[in-house]
């Protein structure tokens, strides 16, 4: 079994950290084929990485998707809460990281990216304090025993929050925002989750070094 990930990618980086917890032995690698050509949305319809590989006619994409098939397919070292509440719970974490916190991120990613940065830096973090807001409060009703797949999809999220912000005069984003804070400052010393933040943090030096040339 293969997953195609980038290092920097938070999609990809989610389910790598729930393959180190997991301990599965599936190879982690680039695409074979260079991600945003044509060649590569010819040959997988989503054209979007992470994909996992299970045999050369079964290819899942989307990073959600994955995660759940792991926890199906491998119930060992689960990451998933076996209550159907919890498991709720968790589901609506990972779709809050999807459909809310990750969009609120673009525009600082987008701008940092790009050659010449927006000089107005006081109009990109706003939508991410919002979102950080309502994880805040999320996070005093949601407590999870362990650390799961909603944890995963967040602390990805987290990292190019807290990342990113100090280049828009938010030097700690998170100080309004305690149990984030403590959730963020508690998780990011798990050895499987800081492994793949490393791996983020080169993948994204390198990815904007490519993009600044
Ligand atoms: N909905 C997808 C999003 C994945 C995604 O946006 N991947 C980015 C890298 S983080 C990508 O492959 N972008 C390439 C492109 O948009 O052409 C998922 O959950 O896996």
């Amino acid at each position: 079994m293969k997953l195609y990930s980038l290092p920097h990618s938070p999609y990809s980086a989610r389910v790598r950290m729930q393959i180190y917890s997991k301990q599965l032995n599936i190879d982690i690698l680039p695409p074979e084929i260079p991600l945003k050509t044509t060649e590569f949305k010819d040959a997988y319809p989503m054209g979007k990485v992470p994909i996992l590989e299970i045999s050369e006619t079964e290819l899942i994409p989307e990073a959600t998707a994955i995660a759940e098939y792991l926890e199906d397919e491998f119930p060992e070292n689960p990451c998933r809460p076996k209550s159907s509440s919890k498991l709720a719970m968790t589901r609506a974490t990972v779709s809050f990281a999807n459909s809310h916190f990750g969009p609120s991120l673009f525009p600082l990613f987008k701008n940092m990216a790009e050659k010449d940065a927006h000089p107005d830096k006081s109009t990109f973090t706003q939508p991410l304090c919002t979102e950080l807001e309502k994880l805040d409060r999320w996070m005093a009703i949601h407590t999870s025993d362990a650390y799961d797949i909603g944890d995963f999809a967040l602390a990805t999220n987290l990292w190019y929050a807290t990342t990113l912000a100090p280049a828009y005069d938010q030097p700690d984003i998170l100080m309004q925002y305690p149990r984030v804070k403590a959730w963020w400052e508690a998780i990011k010393k798990q050895p499987h989750v800081e492994k793949v933040l490393d791996e983020m943090a080169a993948g994204f030096a390198a990815f904007v070094k490519k993009n600044k040339q």
